[in-house]
């Protein structure tokens, strides 16, 4: 039976970097013979996509989803992404490095969305159970940086990120104290770090705690 992989999160608000760090980590893992499957929440199946453009474009897009219906619909995806990839994945021994996952439900619905955590933790036990990550990547970056990086890219807002500053302050501030009282699982990374450097120090991260080779 072939070894379980492990399972690496990319944490953080948007436009940090992540899908940028996911790309170059599953590269350097290739490089040294590490075959790891690279995918994103809400989404990474047919299904969880589907769900995704729910989200992301609500059909009652002036009042959006209700928060708990939001939390919800993002676990829905995550059951499914897990069910259908990411526990497939691990147990026949490939690396995932999934961009986002439960930690991101923890800020942006509970802490910053007041939905309460206990709901998110109970869903949190039935739907991921003891499929958790091997490391949390959490990116730190200033709102002000993240946001210029944005729009550089100039892609249309979608249903979360056009929610108020102060909303995307309380979520930069959640990932910080998540990585705080989760230390053994998360390593808080400084996003400011030009993207190859930025990859440096995830390897760095990922050698310290997991080893290069699982
Ligand atoms: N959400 C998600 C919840 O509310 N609850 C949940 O449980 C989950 C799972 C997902 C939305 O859903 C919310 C959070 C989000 O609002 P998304 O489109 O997947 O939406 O949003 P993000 O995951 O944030 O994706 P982004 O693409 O916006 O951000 P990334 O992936 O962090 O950033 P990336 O890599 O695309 O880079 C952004 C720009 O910066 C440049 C890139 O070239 C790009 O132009 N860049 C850098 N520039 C300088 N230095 C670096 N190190 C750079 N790295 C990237």
């Amino acid at each position: 039976m072939a070894r379980r992989g492990r399972f690496i999160t990319l944490e953080g608000g948007e436009g940090v970097g992540k899908s940028t760090l996911a790309a170059a980590l599953e590269a350097r893992l290739a490089a040294r013979g590490v075959k790891a499957v690279r995918t994103r929440e809400p989404g990474g199946t047919p299904g969880a996509e589907a769900i995704r453009r729910l989200i992301l474009s609500p059909p009652t897009e002036v009042t959006g989803w209700e928060p708990i219906a939001e939390t919800l619909l993002f676990y829905a995806a995550r059951t499914d992404h897990l069910d259908k990839l990411i526990r497939p994945a691990l147990a026949a021994g490939s690396w995932v490095i999934c961009d986002r996952f439960s930690d991101s439900t923890r800020a942006y619905q509970a802490a910053a969305g007041r939905v309460p955590s206990e709901h998110i933790e109970t869903l949190d036990r039935i739907c991921v159970g003891d499929t958790t990550p091997d490391l949390t990547l959490v990116l730190d970056l200033p709102l002000l940086m993240a946001r210029r990086r944005m729009t550089a890219r100039a892609n249309d807002k979608d249903a979360i990120e056009s929610r108020v500053v102060s909303y995307h302050e309380a979520v930069h501030k959640a990932f910080l104290d998540i990585a705080r009282a989760n230390p053994q699982r998360c390593i808080v990374l400084d996003a400011s770090l030009a993207a190859d450097a930025l990859a440096d120090a995830a390897v760095a991260a990922i050698d310290a705690r997991i080893g290069g080779d699982g």
